[in-house]
């Protein structure tokens, strides 16, 4: 492809020269002076004239598939070589944005006159891949100190929430790798271990070890390492902490030598992608499987709280995972036990304002509970979904939305915090409540009242502290 280009500065043509060379065949147009000169002895090519009169672009044999790159420097206004542009028969022209001018206000100027014009940011155009090396050397500098710090260890423990997930896992996995650790010597363990059936099937097809850890074994580790949680959730049990690693909220109350905790990440995957990929380790096919799962999953595929960098996580590990593996796990999610309570919430359930509410009753493992609230997500029009059931004589409240809404976490704190343990992200988040304490604050409910009461309290939340219409006075409320 041919393109013409207009610039006033030597280094933009240089720069362009060498960035479009290869694909492009760039001519540019600069009017006599000692400028043509340099450039031409520096191997540009250029044709002299000027580029306000048409003839000029006539001679230089401009035609409708011709690219025309104009810059902007703020100096010098380009409408006039646009118009010659626009009268030798350009169309595919771009306008080069440089200098602090505010280019949105400069873009919708050109737009209105020169409908046709594409405006390009110069800073916009390589912002991006700045910034993602800026941050990764920030990245770099972080796994280093960590790294460096846990070197002289003899035995590391990686540590992992109860009933640890795809992310946890696969977080483990991959902070191993990043420490250049074997499983002898990083052990990736657990207070309470896999049974949930996708995690059993991921543990078996990608061959995890997690550990039993008690309380007592805690003191053969040197160093302490914890992903995808931080210690609160133990409860007091684990106060030394070297390393923490988390996309939850960050929690107050312990202390940790290093901590990376991005509560705006889909999954701990993302953050340990980012940490393999700024030190440049070689990330093994059943760790990059393990990732690419556990992306997919902490983010339902990209359902639910997603963010930029998770997709480019995604991307970077895609090529290098197994995806019939992948499938295979994620057919372990669909079973028979499950397929039950879906049924008695289908049965049981109730949906109003694109919110579906329902009450499981007894359930033998919270996992069904977290099942029917995700899969009840993925039905046509519902945005919200709030399951409770009871597992060991608790009431256990998931709520779960499509992450663009209210905040989910603020729901279950604001109902729930006071007697029971409640919380979670925007788009997820759980509640635990004894249940004497709900019926000593909510009285004794029938099975069906509980999912009638949710139903309430959800709208009561949803419709609560709605930001007012804009005609109107903001109406307080007490
Ligand atoms: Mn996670």
């Amino acid at each position: 492809m041919r393109c013409l280009a207009v610039c006033q500065d030597e280094l933009v043509i240089r720069m362009l020269d060498e960035i479009l060379l290869p694909g492009f065949e760039v001519e540019f147009i600069v009017e006599k002076g000692p400028l043509t000169r340099r450039l031409q002895e520096a191997g540009v090519t250029v044709i002299t004239g000027d580029p306000r009169r048409t003839e000029t672009w006539v001679k230089a044999d401009l035609g409708p598939s011709t690219c025309v790159i104009i810059e902007d420097n703020g100096r010098r206004n380009p409408k006039r070589i646009l118009e010659a542009v626009r009268d030798a028969g350009g169309t595919l022209v771009y306008v080069l944005g440089i200098g602090a001018t505010s280019t949105e206000k400069r873009a919708a100027e050109f737009h209105d006159e020169f409908p046709d014009v594409s405006y390009l940011s110069m800073a916009e155009l390589f912002g991006g891949p700045l910034l993602t090396e800026f941050s990764r050397s920030l990245t770099r500098a972080r796994v280093q100190q960590y790294h460096r710090y846990f070197s002289d260890a003899e035995r590391v423990l990686i540590m992992l929430h109860n009933e640890p997930d795809p992310d946890a896992m696969a977080s483990g996995l991959a902070l191993r790798n990043v420490l250049r650790r074997t499983k002898a010597t990083a052990i990736i363990g657990a207070i309470q271990g896999v049974t949930r059936p996708e995690n059993v099937r991921m543990v078996n097809l990608l061959d995890i070890h997690v550990e039993q850890i008690t309380p007592e074994s805690l003191k053969e580790y040197d160093r302490i390492a914890m992903v995808d949680v931080q210690p609160h959730y133990f409860g007091g049990l684990i106060d030394r902490v070297d390393l923490v690693i988390d996309h939850h909220p960050e929690q107050p109350g312990y202390a940790a030598v290093f901590k990376d905790i991005r509560p705006d990440y889909g999954s701990t995957s993302t953050i340990l992608t980012e940490h393999l990929r700024a030190v440049d380790v070689n990330i093994s096919e059943r760790t990059a499987t393990a990732m690419l799962y556990a992306i997919k999953s902490d983010t339902l595929f990209f359902n639910r709280q997603t963010n930029r960098v998770d997709l480019e996580a995604f991307s970077y590990l895609y090529p290098l995972a197994d995806a019939a593996m992948i499938r295979k796990m994620e057919g372990a999610e669909i079973t028979l036990e499950r397929l039950d309570y879906v049924m008695k919430a289908y049965r049981g359930g109730t949906m109003a304002d694109q919110v579906f509410c329902a009450f499981i009753g007894p359930s033998p493992r919270e996992d069904f509970i977290t099942y029917v609230a995700d899969f009840f997500l993925q039905l046509e029009d519902v945005k919200w979904t709030v399951i409770a059931g009871i597992v060991n004589d608790a009431l256990v409240i998931s709520v779960r939305n499509l992450g663009y809404t209210k905040n989910a976490g603020e729901f279950v704190r604001r109902f729930f915090a006071d007697i029971g343990s409640a919380g979670g992200h925007r788009a997820m988040a759980k509640a635990v409540v004894p249940m004497r304490a709900f019926r000593e604050k909510f009285g004794d409910l029938a099975g069906e009242d509980i999912g009638v009461r949710l139903q309430a309290f959800i709208h009561e939340f949803l419709q609560h502290d709605q930001p007012a219409p804009k005609h109107e006075a903001p109406v307080l409320k007490p």
